[in-house]
């Protein structure tokens, strides 16, 4: 909590492990951070690979550095596939941010989570804030589960497109402009940039008919240059003004809020799972009930119920042994 950023890593290490006495380190650490965090803004920011995703974040690290904040940027990538690319690219592209001592950047864990991008982002976002870092950034990639994932630990979520090329040309899936709370089109600069003018007036066009969520704001559409910094500011300053009308309309903690209702639920539905799989003769069972419902011995809903009445069994079971 004073900043320092090797404990930060450290304790992000704990966070992210499945030892278990990692897990009950990091049970311990959240309860004594809890109390200091939530005081920033965290910007979710997606768009298919090579948009300039991290380039545009090493630009506006630096600029929104330069408004007196600190910045810490969390990279969540759906495979570790992706994640190789990445880290490896955004060492040289977010170089100056890096070097930055008010910029803490941390690339997701490689290596396979179970259940795919079952990480721990939402709590390394917490170990963020009571560190001080004020602005929160989380890239991810425009494939996959992962913008669904972002967009729910996100106050304000940032789309970049490109000009010229159609969303889905872009691969940019069905739902991920209704997500979002702006799109920015990105590399406006050169030849590109009347391009990119006209792109901007298109995706307004389409905006306008799009219905509003409950925080009443309307999304925007603007342009920018990573390369020239132009539209930088106008991208801060617009998250800013999403900021303080969230907040004067309640609907910023609402969110959070909601956020929080809906990771809870999820954390307890891993631990339920979690404590099923400690029996491993459960295993079996399991196996044998999916043969029979692939082969329509019993419905799935008679299945389902026979593994649960196995597990309360197994509960049973250990309650009288020991
Ligand atoms: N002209 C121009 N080129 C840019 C701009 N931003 C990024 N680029 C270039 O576009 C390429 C991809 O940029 P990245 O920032 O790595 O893109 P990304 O979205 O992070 O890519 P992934 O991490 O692979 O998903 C690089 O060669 C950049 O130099 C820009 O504003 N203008
Ligand atoms: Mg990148």
């Amino acid at each position: 909590m004073r900043g320092n950023r090797i404990v930060l890593s450290q304790a992000i290490t704990i966070i992210e492990s499945n030892l278990e006495d990692d897990r009950k380190l990091s049970a311990e650490l959240l309860e004594k951070i809890i109390h200091a965090t939530g005081n920033s803004i965290r910007i979710g920011i997606t768009g298919v690979p090579g948009v300039g995703k991290s380039t545009f974040i090493e630009k506006f690290g630096q600029h929104v550095i330069e408004q007196g904040k600190k910045i810490a940027v969390l990279t969540v990538d759906p495979s570790s596939q992706f994640s190789k690319g990445s880290i490896l690219g955004d060492k040289t592209r977010m170089e100056e941010l890096s070097k930055n001592p008010d910029a803490f950047i941390r690339p997701s864990p490689s290596g396979n989570v179970l259940g795919g991008v079952a990480n721990r982002t939402p709590e390394v976002i917490l170990l963020c804030e009571a560190a001080g870092f004020d602005v929160i950034l989380i890239e991810t990639v425009g494939v996959g589960q992962s913008e669904v994932n972002v967009k729910n630990m996100a106050d304000f979520f940032l789309l970049l497109m490109l000009a010229g090329a159609g969303d889905e040309l872009q691969g940019i899936k069905r739902g991920v402009t209704e997500m979002a709370d702006a799109i920015v089109i990105t590399k406006a600069d050169g030849d590109n940039l009347s391009p990119a003018r006209a792109a901007m007036s298109y995706y307004q066009q389409g905006l306008q008919f799009l219905s509003t969520n409950s925080s009443a704001w309307l999304p925007k559409v603007l342009v920018a240059s990573a390369q020239t910094g132009m539209g930088i500011d106008d991208v801060w300053k617009m998250i800013l003004s999403y900021q303080d009308q969230a907040m004067t309309s309640g609907f910023f903690t609402h969110n959070r809020s909601r956020q929080n209702i809906s990771r809870f639920k999820n954390e307890f539905e891993q631990m339920l799972f979690l404590d099923f799989a400690r029996f491993k003769n459960l295993q079996q069972e399991f196996s044998n009930l999916e043969k029979q419902v692939a082969d329509k011995k019993i419905s799935t809903h008679t299945a389902a119920e026979k593994l649960l009445n196995a597990y309360h069994r197994a509960i049973q079971e250990t309650k009288s042994r020991s």
